[in-house]
């Protein structure tokens, strides 16, 4: 017997290859208290989200050192950045220089 894929059942393939790599997918958050970022140093993997939850009462940013991302931190809010890429990428505060992290994207987990 010979499996045949219908065209109809081409799109629900698709969403289950999507449902699955999402499913792998992890948030990695990293706290930012008393101007630090903690952990300073994390590793994901590509299509993992990082979570930044500022909770000091003055706003910050993780800036990319080599332009890949500007993410503003409001203060006492979250906000989220996909990892598309794989690589090291070394972050600071563009109002904060002394606040440094690193995250490490390895290739997407299969
Ligand atoms: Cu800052």
């Amino acid at each position: 017997m010979v499996f045949r894929m219908t065209a109809a059942a081409i799109p629900i393939a698709a969403a289950a290859i999507i449902a699955i790599a999402q499913a792998r997918a992890e948030t990695i958050r990293i706290e930012v208290k008393s101007l630090t970022f903690s952990p300073a140093q994390v590793t994901a993997h590509v299509g993992d989200t990082i979570e930044w939850a500022n909770a000091d009462f003055i706003p910050h940013t993780a800036t990319a050192k080599n332009h890949d991302f500007d993410v503003q931190l409001p203060a006492g809010k979250t906000a989220k950045l996909n990892l598309k890429k794989a690589g090291t990428v070394e972050y600071f505060c563009r109002f904060h220089p002394n606040m440094t992290g690193t995250i490490t994207v390895e290739e997407a987990r299969r």
